[in-house]
């Protein structure tokens, strides 16, 4: 049978291998506003949120997607020339793919285009959660105090256009404001990021904007806004071309399909101001407290990856499997994740961490799920300083171990500068901060500690003797053009 176009009308004549909605997408109402409808998003929220409707019947918890920038129009065009259905599919190790066509998405707004819409949907009374997905960075706060950044010029540009923002403290504070004056209940507002304490962080740096020009309304949102936390996983390559045919092959034409493994877990605080859906029905766990899962997820998982991608990139190595399929790397991950981060986790309720660190090198090495390293790289500035740099702080408070985490900022130092690997090659750097991180990082080739005078990024470690000395090291050897597999290899017989 030959592949067949993805909208509502040819929903009901795809083969059985292809799961589709079994609920009635008319009636469909949007009780979810997601701000990012990325690939994450839609590998996750709305893949659980879509089995949910499947499985209970319960129509209210259709997802309006929003998109908060230019760069959004791609997907807000490609979402409703498909009737916002897009396929999923799910590589498994074995080389079989699943295909689900995900119908919960029920529109898309592009807040460039009509930013009033976007605070009117959100502010509209069948609104019971604003989730988002707006990376590490979109938090705006500063790394190194944990405090919300009013220098940035968005920032500045929204307090001076309430009606007309940029970003989402803006828009959250522009609907809040609305229900409050029409006497309605407020939003949950659910972070699906991989921050710390996502929920209170995005509390914190709204309730910060707010307060400084609405106390009253800074009030409310603290006491009436639930803000849950959350810990998210699954790992969800970007989509590529050989993507898009694959979708056909399976017999899906599909403009932007979004390809993941097949593990996902969902850990959520049950603290919501207002009715959510029963996510536990279709495999979310919920918990009192998020933090001991979240702190394993992110220290584990994400900085994992930031370290095999960012070494594995100077390796020229293309991918994550590729990376972890080279035994030293493999055993450089293991140890950093067993000598590096596991003596500071506390310990996870129901979870076994040697286990836990198996299913993570058996996820990285899936051949299946081809992740490139260039996503995980980017906005590594971000990244290393959430995923990253609070395992240092912490090891050298308490005199822990850091060497492989030494090793990958020396690392990121030489390749923010050079922007290609050992080998010459060039590499794709996607960073808001790419500039700055490479003046930052050529000026090391005069004064070899610039590049960790950065504080917004690495808080005070510079002023870490021992870890200095060590870093030195490496940045001297890797200036000196030393294999980085050499210079690994030192650090494991250390
Ligand atoms: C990755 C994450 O971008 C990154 O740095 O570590 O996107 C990771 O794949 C997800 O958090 C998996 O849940």
């Amino acid at each position: 049978m030959s592949a067949l176009s993805l909208n509502n009308s040819t929903l009901s004549s795809f083969p059985t291998s292809i799961s589709v909605p079994r609920y009635n997408r008319q009636s469909l109402e949007a009780g979810i506003v997601h701000v990012g409808v990325g690939g994450f998003h839609r590998s996750h929220q709305a893949f659980y949120t879509d089995n949910y409707i499947n499985h209970t019947g319960d129509l209210g918890w259709g997802i309006c997607g929003i998109g908060l920038r230019e760069a959004d129009r791609a997907i807000k065009q490609s979402l409703e020339a498909q009737d916002y259905l897009y396929s999923l599919l799910v590589k498994h190790p074995s080389g079989k793919t699943e295909v689900q066509i995900i119908g919960c998405l029920t529109d898309f707004l592009l807040a460039p285009d009509d930013p009033e819409a976007v605070i009117n949907k959100m502010a509209a009374e069948e609104t019971q959660i604003v989730s988002l997905t707006i990376t590490e960075g979109g938090y705006n706060y500063d790394p190194s105090t944990g405090e919300f950044d009013f220098s940035n010029p968005d920032i500045q540009h929204d307090l001076a256009n309430p009606n007309k923002p940029k970003l989402i403290f803006g828009y959250l504070a522009a609907a809040l404001d609305r229900r409050r004056k029409s006497g309605q209940k407020p939003f949950t507002v659910q972070s699906c990021d991989n921050v710390q304490h996502n929920g209170d962080v995005i509390r914190k740096m709204l309730v910060t904007y707010i307060s400084s020009y609405d106390s009253e309304l800074a009030d409310w949102v603290a006491s009436q806004v639930s803000f849950p936390n959350a810990m998210v996983d699954r790992i969800t390559p970007a989509t590529t071309d050989k993507d898009i045919v694959l979708a056909e092959q399976l017999g899906v034409i599909d403009s932007w399909p979004v390809t993941c493994e097949p593990f996902h877990q969902w850990v959520i605080e049950d603290k919501f101001c207002q009715q959510r859906p029963a996510w536990e029905k279709v495999g979310a766990q919920i918990v009192n407290d998020v933090t001991p899962y979240e702190t394993m997820k992110i220290r584990l998982l994400n900085a994992s990856h930031t370290v095999m991608g960012i070494l594995g990139s100077l390796r020229g190595y293309q991918t994550i499997e590729q990376t972890i399929s080279d035994p030293l790397f493999a055993t450089v991950v293991s140890t950093f994740m067993d000598n590096e981060v596991t003596p500071i986790l506390d310990e996870v309720p129901g979870i076994d961490l040697s286990d836990y660190k198996r299913t993570l090198i058996a996820r990285f090495a899936n051949p299946n799920i081809k992740d490139s390293l260039a996503r995980i790289c980017s906005q590594s500035a971000s990244k290393v300083s959430t995923f990253l740099v609070p395992t240092i702080v912490k090891n050298l408070k308490i005199g822990g171990n850091t060497a492989i985490a030494n090793l990958v900022i020396a690392a990121w130092c030489l390749y923010s500068d050079t922007h290609s690997s050992q080998q010459g090659q060039p590499l794709e750097v996607i960073d808001d901060m790419a500039e700055t991180l490479q003046q930052a990082a050529h000026a090391s080739r005069i004064s070899p500690l610039a590049f960790l005078e950065q504080p917004s990024i690495f808080g005070s470690i510079i002023e870490n003797e021992s870890f200095c000395n060590e870093y030195k090291y490496y940045i001297s050897k890797l200036y000196a053009g030393v294999a980085i597999e050499q210079i690994m290899e030192v650090v494991l017989s250390n």
